[in-house]
């Protein structure tokens, strides 16, 4: 049911009707003004718009129309990302196929936003899941094997038996797939990879171009590159002609190392414990902590081999372990043992009652190792570790890698811990990869005329069947030599159609290139990107790698490819996250229908900043409801009146007229600084309550043309300042004021410097507590000054009396004390 009040259904309706038909917020990009390219994360066209996708939405569009009032040229584009799995869920329990369901709800999501009044270009809208656009992933996907960027290879996967697909370790929730929650177990593939790694370190060291990112993202993603300078040390193994190579970030701590650990998965770990009596023990324990991988939450626990490693700095004979808390991704998967030094190894040893020896002594107290209730991590003087005793560590870590290069039983090294993109997946609904089998040629890449390979469409996912089991898609011939060939059949991880689609959008309907060359140089970078933190790490990674890459390929010139960053928080409602599972849903469908878009969008703006969590309130939505009810009242109110008027001379001589045009430019000059300044929608809107209540209070005298004038101008800046967030009630506002354009072809409204400037406030002064006088000064006059006016003006009556003191209280009164 809608709200009884302003009619807001027939306004929306209208100025949405409006805005299509004049195409608005069409991008013409001409070029002539400066450009902006405001971006919203696209979503996932999973059914319908939840309370999330509407605030992401309302902080881009609110900066989207004022910088376009602003005067910049605009583009804000809106789009799908159409291709994943909860489409072939849906195929799985209704039998409707991935494609049918994604675009009706593509359709019916359009609709929803539409109703929203977001002032997108709906010309370049793009869905992921169209030919137009994975076409360009399987062009993009060669050019990137051209330069060594994607191999292939066998990989211990996740895999997820009840998704029956091959998970990303981002996927892996706590060893638990992060859409279904069962166990994740490992298993090997042939599988395609990105070459990220390759681009580590510009991926670190081209941060310096994020000029407004949070701190706090750019350290997540630091840490996920991980890049760690350290040592990698050799360790033979005894009647063995194999070699450990650990990974050390403290090879200072070397002559401390009692034993060495080996991850369950290291590849040699079989070999080793062949024969030994503890062979099937170990092998569980191995089975068992192959599939919990998290690292921080679980109890170390270890197992050993059987064999023994050599210290290659002392010759020491030290057992081989295994250990659950050894990451095989990491560095060698094998870790030397100081437990003097680590505390994880001092855990270890503990627990398993293994040496360990003081090498490192503190600079502060006298240490030793049978005393030591903790490891000792921090920097002190070596000991016990031969020619190096009473190097301090930092040195030593230096002098102790340069000899075991010259010894030749270590080196340096940096270590990272990103790993290559794995991008095949083995589903249905997602890009194919573009290579084909040849038993002649072996690896072929589908030529680029061929492309796209089309996804076949007829499919049965209720079977089970994916494209492995569609032998029409599967039998080919080879583009080299024509024998009988096969295709792949991975299809690619949705992540890679959305590391480049804010590029696509710029033009989107290019045919021999995925980005045209000078419009994206001049569109690129984007200026604010708004989004969830969730997508800190990967999403921004991967569309930052992308854009390197192409840059490389020398399809645009831009090496990032989001200026600006904005994480907006979540909604709550009732002090949890709004979500279908807590079933504290609140459907925008609902506040739309009942309020209108509007208020729901003055609503999420107003009760919080973007960057903090919301918490849903039924109060707040209905106090919005009533704020704008109240501005249609006034300006519908004296609607007639200000029709009629035309700019006058103003000689502002009323203090209230003074009083109110002070109020509005100053109004003007807050909601301008908070929008600019960290978006801060909140206060803006806050401000510009205050100015309505300012004007409710206001007596229009109706025969002045002062009086009108003053009273106009307010109004026409509550309706310009509410304009990005509440546009249809301004739009509707704006012409009830006799305007003849559009309110979003205006130019932002700037202030007027002589209107904000205080007057001058009235100040009692005493002579010894008792009033004698007042004086008129400017509100922002320097005390010293008032101090001074003050005494000229009691002079005469102070006469010959000594003035012992002058006591000022500010913006109050003067006392001066004579005796
Ligand atoms: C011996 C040592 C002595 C270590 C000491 C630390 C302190 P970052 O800084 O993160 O690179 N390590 C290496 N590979 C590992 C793996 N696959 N799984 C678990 N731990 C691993 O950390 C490097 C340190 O983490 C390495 O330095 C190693 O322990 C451990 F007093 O080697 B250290
Ligand atoms: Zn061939």
């Amino acid at each position: 049911m809608n709200k009884e009040g302003y009619p807001f259904v027939e306004i929306e309706r209208k100025w949405q009707k409006f805005w299509e038909e004049n195409q608005i917020f069409k991008t013409i990009s001409s070029k002539k003004k400066p450009k902006y390219y405001c971006l919203e994360m696209f979503p996932y066209p999973s059914g319908k718009i939840h309370m999330g996708h509407v605030r992401n939405y309302a902080i881009g569009d609110v900066i989207a129309r004022f910088k376009r009032m602003q005067g910049y040229e605009i583009l804000h584009p809106m789009g799908w990302d159409a291709f994943g799995l909860p489409a072939e869920n849906a195929a799985l329990e209704k039998g409707v196929h991935p494609a049918k369901w994604t675009l009706q709800n593509i359709e019916y999501m359009r609709g929803q936003l539409k109703k929203l009044g977001f002032s997108y270009d709906w010309n370049r809208e793009i869905a992921t899941c169209s030919q137009d656009y994975y076409k360009w992933n399987q062009w993009l996907f060669l050019k990137f094997y051209e330069k060594g960027l994607v191999y292939k290879k066998e990989a211990e996967v996740n895999w997820c038996e009840k998704c029956q697909t091959v998970l990303a370790n981002e996927q892996v929730e706590k060893g638990l797939c992060w859409r279904c929650s069962s166990v994740v177990k490992s298993k090997k593939l042939d599988q395609w990879f990105f070459k990220i790694t390759d681009y580590a370190d510009r991926l670190l060291e081209e941060q310096n171009l994020l000029e407004n990112w949070p701190q706090r993202v750019l350290t997540m993603q630091t840490n996920w590159i991980g890049k760690s300078f350290g040592t990698e040390i050799d360790f033979k193994i005894v009647g063995s002609a194999e070699i450990i190579k650990v990974f050390t970030t403290r090879p200072d701590t070397i002559f401390g190392a009692t034993y060495v650990v080996l991850a369950p998965e290291y590849p040699l770990v079989e070999k080793l414990i062949k024969d030994m009596p503890q062979e099937n023990k170990i092998k569980e324990f191995i089975e068992f902590h192959k599939t919990r991988k998290e690292l921080e939450d679980i109890e170390k626990q270890g197992i050993f081999t059987g064999q023994y490693a050599i210290n290659p700095v002392n010759n020491e004979k030290i057992p081989i372990w295994i250990g659950n808390y050894v990451l095989m991704e990491y560095g060698t998967g094998a870790i030397m043992c100081v437990p003097a030094h680590d505390q994880r190894d001092f855990e270890f040893a503990m627990k398993y009652d293994l040496p360990r020896r003081l090498v490192i002594q503190s600079p502060d107290e006298k240490l030793t190792a049978e005393t030591m209730t903790c490891a000792f991590e921090e920097e002190g003087y070596l000991v016990n570790s031969a020619q190096f005793d009473n190097m301090p560590c930092k040195q030593a870590i230096d002098a102790i890698s340069v000899w075991m290069e010259k010894e030749n039983i270590g080196r340096k090294t940096i270590n990272y811990r990103l790993k290559d993109w794995l991008v095949s997946r083995q589903r249905y609904w997602g890009t194919p990869i573009p290579i084909i089998y040849c038993q002649n040629c072996g690896k072929v890449k589908v030529p680029y005329e061929q492309l796209p390979v089309q996804l076949p469409e007829r499919v049965d996912i209720q079977k089970g069947e994916t494209l492995a089991d569609i032998s029409e898609f599967i039998n080919t011939t080879c583009p080299n030599c024509g024998n009988k060939a096969y295709r792949e059949t991975d299809t690619m991880d949705t992540f890679v159609d959305s590391s480049w689609y804010f590029a696509r959008y710029i033009s989107p309907k290019t045919e021999n290139t995925p980005v045209d060359f000078n419009e994206a140089n001049y569109w690129l970078p984007v200026d604010q990107y708004i989004g969830g933190i969730e997508h800190a790490i990967l999403h921004l990674l991967y569309a930052r790698f992308f854009t390197k890459v192409m840059a490389d390929l020398e399809l645009f010139d831009v090496k990032e490819p989001f200026k600006n960053l904005l994480t907006q928080g979540m909604v709550i409602k009732d002090g949890a996250k709004m979500s279908k599972s807590k079933g504290n849903v609140v459907d925008p469908n609902d506040i739309i229908t009942k309020y209108g878009a509007d208020t729901v969008r003055l609503f999420i703006l107003f009760a919080a900043p973007p960057e903090k969590d919301l918490e849903w309130s039924d109060k707040g939505i209905e106090g919005c409801w009533r704020f704008l009810n109240r501005v249609y009242r006034i300006v519908q109110q004296y609607a007639e009146k200000m029709k009629r008027i035309q700019d006058v001379e103003c000689r502002m001589q009323n203090a209230e007229d003074k009083k109110l045009y002070s109020f509005t430019h100053k109004t003007i000059k807050r909601v301008t600084e908070d929008i600019e300044n960290e978006f801060h929608f909140n206060t803006a809107i806050a401000a510009v309550m205050e100015l309505v209540n300012e004007i409710y209070k206001y007596r229009l005298r109706e025969d002045d043309e002062n009086s009108l004038f003053v009273l106009n101008k307010a109004l026409e800046a509550v309706v310009f300042l509410l304009s990005p967030m509440a546009p249809h009630l301004a739009e509707e506002l704006w012409q009830l004021l006799g305007k003849k354009t559009s309110i979003f072809n205006q130019m932002w409204l700037k202030y007027d410097p002589e209107a904000i400037k205080e007057q001058e406030i009235t100040i009692p002064i005493q002579i010894n507590g008792k009033l004698k006088a007042t004086i008129s000064v400017a509100v922002d006059c320097p005390e010293e000054e008032i101090k001074n006016l003050a005494i000229k003006e009691i002079e005469n009556k102070i006469k010959d009396k000594q003035v012992k003191k002058v006591i000022l209280v500010p913006k109050k009164l003067v006392n001066v004390v004579v005796g």
